[in-house]
C-alpha cells in the first residue's frame, strides 16, 4: 500500500525544512542525531493526520475502548516501526539514499525507549501495535520516566549501570498534553462530613500532598490502516499555586515537600523483574499514574455520556499484573466520593470494568503492602478497601460456613498486609494467566480457593508477539523471502497464512534459501559482536543463544555450567568429534540481585577462559552481550539456531522471547513451561528439543521437601568436576571464594531455600543429552534447516493479534473502527 504523503520529492522537501528550522542547517552540515530529528518529525506530521483521523473516528463511532494500565510499556525505537506501520518504509529508505542518508544509521540515533523491564512491558508493546492494526479503541496508560531501564556495562566482567538519560536530545514522537493535566492527592487525614442536602455522609481529605500529573501522548500506529491509537504517559510536576498559598501561611517545608515528591515520582523506573521490594515511592508512582489515567478515562466518558451506570459499555480497565491494580479502589472513590454514586452502584460499575492479568506465580514477586505504610498514603483508598474486604469475607463466611481457614486465606486484608492479587481477583471480572500451563497452574496451585469460589472469572490468554518489529524490522530478509514464497504479504496482518511455508519443508532449494539467510543474519550478528566485544566467532558455527532477564528460575547457571562440561570434554577428550559452538548470552541483572550478578560475572569468566584457550581451535565461543535491549534483540532473534527456555518447569508463566526465536527459525531447546508447551504442540516434538522435570513433578519436589543434589553431585563425576570448578580457581584466577556462593547454593540448603532450589544438577544430565541431540541434529544440514523452517511455518498462534483478538472476544467485547482518510490513490 503506497502512501502518497511520503511521496519522496515533498517527503525530502520536508526534511530539509525541518533541518532548516529545528538547527539552521543544511544536509550535509546536520548531525546524524539532528538528521534523526528531522527525519523523525517530517515522519510525525504524516502520522498526526491519522491521528487526528482517528480520534474523529472515535467521536463519530463512540465504541468501546480499552485502558491498558501498566507500569512498564517497552516499546523500542519508534522512527522504523512508525514507518513499517505506515507502509512507508521502503519510500522513506529511497528517498533518504537520493539525499546521501542512511536510514539504518538515523535508525540507530534514535535512543532504545526502555520504559519497562522485560517480558511484561515488552507485552504491553505488542498490545498496543495489534489494537492498533486491528483496529480498535485503546489507551496505554503509564508513566513516563525521567530514566527508563538502565543501561548495562560490563567492566571486568562485572554488571556496572548507568542511567538510561533517554530524554537527553528530546523525543520527537511524543505530544505535552497540558490541557489534560489531573491533581493527584496522597497522604493527610479523612474528615467525615454530613451533608443535610444531599442526606449523604461525605468524605473529606484533608491536609494532604498533591502533585499535578501531566500527560505526555505518542502515537501507536497501526499497519497499513490509517489507525493511530494513543500510549498516555504521565509526568508529575509541583502545583505551583499551591506552592504560593504556602509560602503566604509560612507553610514553607510542605512546599518543598510537593516540590520533591513531583520530582522523585516519575524519577526512575524499577529495575526488578518478578519481585516485589515493598517501596514506599513505588506505591506512589503506582496510584500517581492509575489515578490520573481513571480520572482521564471518566472525565472522557462524561464529555459524551450522562450516565456513569453505563460506563461498562464503553470502558474496560485492564490491569497489567498487580501493579495498577489500586485502580479498583481508586474508581469507587470517585464513584462514591466525587461523583455521589452509592456502594452498591458503584461496585456494580467497578466489577463490570476491571479485569486482571496475572503474570507469574513467583511467590517473591506478590505485591504485599504493609496496612500501616499503605494506609498513610493513601487513607481514603484504604477505608474502600476495607469495605471491599469486610463485604467479601461474608460471602466467603456464607459460602464456606465456619471455615475459618479458607477466610484467612481468601482475605485482602491478613496479617498487617494488603494483598494486591486478592483486591484484583475480587473486584476484577476477569482473572486471566499468560500461557495454558500458567492458567492451570493458578487454577489448580496458587488460586485456588479463589477458582473454586468463582471459576467463572477465570480465563487464559496465551502471549504473543508481533511479527512487524519482530519479523518485518527486525529480519527483512526472512520477510521479504516469506512473502515471495506465500505470493502474499498478508501475512502481515494474519501470521496464521505461515503455515503455507510448510510445503516448502521438503524442498531443498527452499531450504538452502531460508538457511542462506539465517547464515547471513549470523554474519550481521557476528560483526557486532566483533565490534561490541571484540570476539571474532565463526558464522557457521552453531548460534546457541539465551536472551532475556537474569534470574535464577530461567537458569543460566545450568547453560553456563553445560558450557563448562562441554570445555572439559573437549580438553579430556581433544579427538571427539565436536560440531563449532557460539553460546551467546544477553541478560541484565537487578541492580540489588546479587546472586544474578554473580551469574553475569561467571559467564564472562567462562568466556575469558574459553575463548582465550588456542588448544581447543576455536571450537567454543561464549559472548556475553551487553546491555541486551529491544534494539539489538531483533539482530540476535534473526541470527539464532537454537532458542535457549530452560527455566524450571512451573516458573515461566509464559515467556515471550520463546516465541521471537520461533518466528525467526529457530528451534527450541527447552524445559515443558511457560508457552513451550503450546510451541511444541504447533510444531511438534520432533522439531523441538525438550528436557527436564515436568512442572507436576518439580511442585510434588517442592510440596514435599525438594530432592537431595549432594546425591547427583557424588555420583555423577563430570558434574562433580564442573562444580568443583566453581572454587578450585580455574574460572578466577585461583581465587576459591569468587563463586563460593553459586557453589553452595547448589549444595547447601541456606536460611529458608533449599540446596539448588531450581534443580539444576537434577536436570544436568537430561540437558546434556538434549544439547547432544541439537548437535548431531545439526549435522544433518537438510534435516536442520527443516527443523528450522518449520518453526517459522508453525509459529501462527503466537502473533499478538491472535492474543488481543482473544482479549476482546473473551473480556473487552470492544468494537472495530474504520478510519476514513482520502488519499488520492494513485
Ligand atoms: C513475566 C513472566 O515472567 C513471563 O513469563 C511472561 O511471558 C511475561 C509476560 O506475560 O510476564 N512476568 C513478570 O513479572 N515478568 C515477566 O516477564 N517480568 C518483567 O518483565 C517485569
Amino acid at each position: 500500500m503506497y502512501n502518497p504523503r511520503f511521496e519522496k520529492k515533498a517527503f525530502k522537501k520536508e526534511v530539509e525544512h525541518n533541518v532548516k528550522t529545528l538547527y539552521r542547517k543544511t544536509i550535509d552540515e546536520a548531525t546524524p542525531q539532528q538528521l534523526f530529528q528531522a527525519v523523525s518529525y517530517a515522519v510525525k506530521e504524516v502520522i498526526i493526520d491519522d491521528w487526528i483521523a482517528t480520534q474523529d473516528q472515535f467521536k463519530k463511532d463512540d465504541p468501546k475502548t480499552v485502558y491498558y494500565m501498566s507500569m512498564e510499556f517497552l516499546m523500542g525505537r519508534a522512527l522504523g516501526n512508525n514507518l513499517i506501520n505506515m507502509t512507508a518504509y521502503r519510500e522513506v529508505k529511497e528517498a533518504l539514499d537520493e539525499m546521501g542518508i542512511d536510514l539504518n544509521a538515523i535508525e540507530d540515533q534514535e535512543p532504545d525507549p526502555a520504559l519497562g523491564n522485560g517480558g511484561l512491558g515488552r507485552l504491553a508493546a505488542c498490545f498496543l501495535d495489534s489494537l492498533a492494526t486491528l483496529g480498535y479503541a485503546a489507551y496505554g496508560c503509564g508513566i513516563r520516566y525521567r530514566y527508563g531501564m538502565f543501561k548495562q556495562k560490563i567492566e571486568n566482567g562485572y554488571q556496572v549501570e548507568t542511567p538510561d538519560d533517554w530524554l537527553k536530545e528530546g523525543n520527537p514522537f511524543e505530544l505535552r498534553r497540558e490541557e489534560y493535566a489531573k491533581e493527584v492527592r496522597f497522604g493527610g487525614n479523612i474528615r467525615v462530613e454530613y451533608d443535610d442536602a444531599t442526606n449523604r455522609t461525605k468524605f473529606v481529605q484533608e491536609n494532604y500532598e498533591s502533585v499535578l500529573a501531566i500527560p505526555y501522548d505518542m502515537p501507536v500506529v497501526g499497519y497499513g490502516n490509517h489507525h493511530v491509537n494513543t500510549l498516555r504517559i504521565w509526568d508529575a510536576q509541583a502545583i505551583t499555586n499551591f506552592q504560593l498559598d504556602s509560602f503566604d501561611r509560612g507553610d514553607y517545608h510542605k512546599a518543598v515537600e510537593q516540590e520533591n515528591l513531583a520530582k522523585t515520582i516519575v524519577e526512575v523506573l524499577y529495575p526488578n523483574d518478578n519481585h516485589y521490594a515493598g517501596k514506599e515511592l513505588r506505591l506512589k508512582q503506582q496510584y500517581f499514574f492509575v489515578s490520573a489515567s481513571i480520572q482521564a478515562a471518566i472525565s472522557k466518558y462524561k464529555k459524551s455520556h450522562d450516565d456513569l451506570h453505563k460506563l461498562p459499555e464503553k470502558v474496560v480497565f485492564q490491569m497489567n499484573d498487580t501493579h495498577p491494580t489500586v485502580a479498583v479502589a481508586e474508581l469507587m472513590r470517585i464513584l462514591l466520593d466525587e461523583e455521589g454514586l452509592g456502594w452498591n452502584e458503584a461496585w456494580d460499575i467497578t466489577t463490570h470494568c476491571c479485569a486482571y492479568t496475572n503474570h507469574t506465580i513467583m511467590a517473591e514477586a506478590l505485591e504485599k503492602w504493609p496496612i500501616d505504610l499503605f494506609s498513610k498514603l493513601l487513607p481514603r483508598v484504604y477505608q474502600i478497601i476495607q469495605e471491599i474486604d469486610r463485604r467479601f469475607l461474608i460471602q466467603v463466611r456464607e459460602m464456606y460456613p465456619g471455615n475459618e481457614e479458607k477466610v484467612r486465606k481468601m482475605a485482602i486484608l491478613y496479617n498487617g498486609q494488603v494483598r494486591m492479587a486478592h483486591l484484583a481477583i475480587v473486584a476484577g471480572f476477569s482473572v486471566n494467566g499468560v500461557a495454558r500451563l500458567h492458567t492451570e497452574i493458578l487454577k489448580h496451585q496458587e488460586l485456588k480457593d479463589f477458582y473454586e469460589m468463582m471459576p467463572e472469572k477465570f480465563n487464559n490468554k496465551t502471549n504473543g508477539i508481533t511479527q512487524r518489529r519482530f519479523l518485518m524490522h527486525g529480519n527483512p530478509l526472512l520477510a521479504d523471502w516469506v512473502t515471495e514464497k506465500l505470493g502474499t504479504k498478508n501475512w502481515i496482518t494474519d501470521l496464521s497464512l505461515m503455515s503455507g511455508l510448510k510445503k516448502y519443508a521438503d524442498d531443498p532449494k527452499a531450504l538452502a534459501e531460508f538457511m542462506d539467510i539465517k547464515y547471513r543474519n549470523k554474519e550481521r550478528l557476528a560483526a557486532y559482536i566483533l565490534k561490541h566485544n571484540g570476539i571474532e566467532v565463526d558464522p557457521r558455527s552453531i548460534f546457541d543463544v539465551q536472551v532475556k532477564r537474569l534470574h535464577e528460575y530461567k537458569r543460566q547457571l545450568l547453560n553456563i555450567l553445560h558450557v563448562m562440561y562441554l570445555y572439559n570434554q573437549i580438553k579430556e577428550h581433544p579427538e571427539m568429534s565436536f560440531y563449532p559452538r557460539t553460546f551467546i548470552f544477553g541478560a541484565k541483572a537487578s541492580a540489588g540481585y546479587i546472586r544474578a550478578k554473580e551469574i553475569i560475572k561467571l559467564i564472562n569468566s567462562v568466556g575469558d577462559v574459553v575463548n582465550n584457550d588456542r588448544s581447543i581451535n576455536g571450537k567454543l565461543k561464549v559472548v556475553f552481550i551487553e546491555d541486551y535491549r529491544v534494539s539489538n534483540a531483533e539482530i540476535i532473534f534473526a541470527a539464532a539456531d537454537v532458542s535457549e527456555q530452560i527455566s524450571t518447569a512451573s516458573k515461566e508463566a509464559s515467556g515471550t522471547g520463546n516465541m521471537k526465536f520461533m518466528l525467526n527459525g529457530a528451534p527450541t531447546l527447552g524445559t515443558m513451561d511457560g508457552a513451550n508447551v503450546e510451541i511444541v504442540e504447533e510444531v511438534g516434538a520432533e522439531n523441538a528439543f525438550i528436557f527436564g522435570l515436568s512442572s507436576e513433578e518439580v511442585i510434588n519436589y517442592e510440596n514435599y521437601g525438594g530432592y537431595h543434589p549432594q546425591d547427583i553431585y557424588h555420583n555423577d563425576q563430570d558434574i562433580h568436576k564442573v562444580v568443583d570448578q566453581l572454587v578450585d580457581g580455574t574460572y578466577s584466577n585461583g581465587d576459591t571464594e569468587m563463586y563460593r556462593d553459586l557453589y553452595n547454593s547448589l549444595l547447601t540448603n541456606q536460611g529458608g531455600s533449599r540446596a539448588d532450589m531450581y534443580f539444576i544438577l537434577k536436570d544436568f544430565r537430561s540437558y546434556a543429552e538434549a544439547q547432544k541431540k541439537v548437535e548431531e541434529a545439526y549435522k544433518d544440514t537438510e534435516g536442520w534447516a527443516k527443523k528450522a523452517l518449520l518453526n517459522t511455518a508453525c509459529c501462527g498462534k503466537f502473533t499478538s493479534d491472535r492474543t488481543i483478538q482473544e482479549y476482546v472476544d473473551d473480556i473487552w467485547h470492544l468494537d472495530k473502527i474504520k478510519v476514513e482518510v482520502e488519499t488520492e490513490e494513485e
